[in-house]
């Protein structure tokens, strides 16, 4: 597939599930954020449909509770994961939190790729990390895209970019995009990448 035939404006959201029973049934492919609350997911997919505020943003995180699916032109869904790492959430929401999102990565036949976002400012959390580690685990395609390059002077992005990596014991076969909703940065790639996965 590419952008060519996908028309990436023509995009809604088109139902937000907490459990396997609620996701759509048919064989669309599906692409998946993940990432800590604030690290810029939903921003992510209104920046690739090129829409205002269709992923609903916010400067509060923990904002997004539930699996949102977004389709795009009947041909391909971004599914927008509650991000993960927010202090101000109780043990019991938290593992509410683990076991949804656990289960659709783990079950879910439609996925082709999990785009992970990391913050290029900052080296990954521990949350990063294991997030990274499960996905490999799993065997589930993955694409880093490391968001608020903005914010990070060019002159330094190689260096950022090295530290992420090190970190995340990146694996060379996956893709890595510095990526800002803010300029821009990486959305071509960004589509390149997604549809190659398709
Ligand atoms: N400078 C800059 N700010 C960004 C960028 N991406 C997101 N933001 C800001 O970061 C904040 C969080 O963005 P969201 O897209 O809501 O983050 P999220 O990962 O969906 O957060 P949750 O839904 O809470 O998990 C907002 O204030 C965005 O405007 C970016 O590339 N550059
Ligand atoms: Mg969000």
């Amino acid at each position: 597939m590419s952008e060519e035939v996908l028309n990436t404006h023509n995009a809604s959201i088109l139902l937000s599930a907490a459990s396997k029973a609620h996701y759509p049934q048919d064989d669309l492919p599906e692409v998946a954020l993940a990432g800590r609350s604030n690290v810029g997911k939903s921003s992510f997919i209104n920046t690739l449909l090129g829409r205002k505020n269709l992923a609903r943003t916010s400067s509060k995180p923990g904002k997004t509770q539930l699996l949102n699916f977004y389709d795009i032109d009947g041909k391909l869904r971004f599914v927008d994961v509650p991000g993960y790492g927010y202090a101000k959430v109780s043990k019991a929401e938290r593992a509410k939190w683990g076991k949804m999102i656990e289960e659709y990565l783990t079950s879910r036949d439609n996925l082709r790729a999990v785009v992970s976002l990391v913050d290029l400012r900052h080296d990954p959390s521990a949350d990063d990390v294991q997030m990274y580690e499960f996905l490999k685990y799993y065997e589930i395609p993955v694409i880093v895209v490391a968001t608020k390059a903005d914010k990070v002077p060019r002159g330094k992005w190689n260096k950022h970019e090295s530290a992420i990596k090190k970190k995340l014991n990146f694996d060379s076969s996956d893709a890595f995009i510095i990526f800002s909703s803010v300029n821009k940065e990486g959305l071509d790639r960004s589509w390149d990448i997604i549809l190659e996965h398709l």
